[in-house]
């Protein structure tokens, strides 16, 4: 502990570094239903994903069964896969979008 002027009274200083928040995986879940057109067009428009990146990470879920749409801020990570979600029950698909903590 620092100490305070003259008075002896032990104060904590504050810390030089700062911590970085903890993050988030999108996960996507695979089903047997939802087009994969429709799977490549959510990760488009909801992540910027190109076409090639999209269709390459579809194919992993597709696959292997999930698959990491990207990495946030846990606000974020929640904000996307509330969209994900609604906008696939909207469309009558049952895609399902999960978050994971990262690391
Ligand atoms: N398995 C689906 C099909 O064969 C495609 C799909 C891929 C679905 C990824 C969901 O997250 C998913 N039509």
């Amino acid at each position: 502990p620092g100490r305070s002027g003259d008075t002896g009274i032990a104060v904590q200083e504050a810390k030089p570094t700062l911590k970085k928040p903890p993050l988030y995986k999108v996960v996507l879940m695979n089903d047997d239903y939802t087009p994969m057109e429709f799977v490549v067009e959510v990760l488009e428009d909801f992540f910027y994903m190109s076409r090639q990146q999209a269709t390459q990470v579809m194919l992993t879920v597709h696959t292997k069964g999930k698959g990491v749409c990207g990495v946030f801020t846990r606000d974020i990570a929640e904000t996307k896969a509330n969209q994900v979600n609604q906008y696939a029950r909207e469309s009558g698909h049952p895609l399902l979008a999960e978050i994971e903590e990262s690391e």
